[in-house]
């Protein structure tokens, strides 16, 4: 099934045109990805640097969105200030997730979140998401709160759709894999103990670099995605609104749990737009663990 059916027979009329406009700014964004890296633009609202890339993919989506009369502002990681638009919906957005991957060919991705509220506002008032991985295949992956649904991008002639890959998917009981970022030498006590009883435990490390790459693996193998609160940052590295809200509203309709730490990332209520989070993301009992051991 292509993603324009099964959105006319499974979202709001809203959801389904913001999606649409995403998956094909998508396919422009990932053929633009080798002709735009490394070429460097100035630096974003939290003092990173900007590549080409970056630019591009923000300047791709925020047309697309805006073009489909239904967002009433798009925030992005890589703008001081939201664009207004004139629709109902509220768009977070990453627009190229992992960006200092796109010189070693690792995975890059994109992350939404639909909000019902202006911005900043907590990931309660998500009315969906998704995520957009550019590896071994251009995939995109959503949920608008009635389950988690995939789709790949395949060739047809001149054009890319997206057809359907898998619904419903939800993590694997048995955890396999575990991957935290940050400089380890630099995560809370608690973190550390944690880890090393997750190698005890029989899960392997994976870690791309990618938020998005790096969940895709948890989610389909079960397991854990941190980035944790770190000894000198305590809150974290990933971004509330534009990361880890959109991430764990899918999460949690996988069936898994994802914690700051304290409190159910959903709950979390920013006072601005990039305020960040340690992010603990993954299957539900893991997650649950983390928490305790972090919160007592
Ligand atoms: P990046 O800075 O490359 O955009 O969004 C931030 C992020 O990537 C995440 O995708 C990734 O999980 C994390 O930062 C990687 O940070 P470290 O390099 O500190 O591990």
């Amino acid at each position: 099934m292509k993603l324009d059916e099964f959105l006319r027979l499974n979202a709001p009329e809203d959801l389904a045109a913001l999606t649409m406009a995403i998956s094909k700014a998508s396919i422009s964004v990932w053929d633009s990805i080798p002709f735009k890296s490394g070429l460097l633009a100035g630096v974003n609202p939290s003092g990173e640097t900007q590549k080409a890339i970056d630019v591009f993919s923000n300047d791709t989506f925020v047309e697309a969105l805006t073009g489909t009369g239904c967002a009433a502002e798009i925030a992005s990681e890589e703008m001081e200030e939201p664009a207004e638009a004139k629709g109902g919906v509220s768009v977070a957005m990453d627009p190229l997730d992992g960006s200092s991957n796109v010189e070693t060919s690792n995975p890059l991705g994109s992350i939404f979140g639909f909000y019902s509220k202006r911005l900043p506002t907590s990931g309660r008032n998500l009315l969906g998401s998704l995520y957009v991985t550019y590896g071994s295949m251009v995939t995109l992956t959503l949920s608008f709160g009635k389950g988690v649904h995939r789709f790949a991008a395949v060739r047809e002639g001149t054009n890319m759709n997206f057809e359907l890959l898998g619904v419903n998917l939800k993590l694997p009981e048995k955890p396999e894999v575990y991957g935290v970022g940050g400089p380890k030498k630099e995560w809370i006590p608690a973190v550390r103990g944690f880890v090393d009883s997750l190698e005890d435990r029989g899960l392997r490390t994976r870690y791309c670099g990618t938020f998005v790459g790096d969940y895709n693996q948890v989610l389909a193998r079960g397991g854990i995605f941190a980035y944790p609160e770190l000894l000198g940052k305590p809150k974290g590295k990933l971004r509330v609104l534009y990361e880890t809200a959109p991430m764990s509203f899918l999460n949690e309709q996988a069936g898994g749990y994802a914690t700051d730490g304290r409190r159910n990332i959903l709950d979390i209520e920013p006072a601005a737009l990039a305020e960040t989070s340690p992010a603990y993301v993954g299957s539900a009992p893991l997650a649950k663990e983390i928490e305790r051991l972090v919160s007592s």
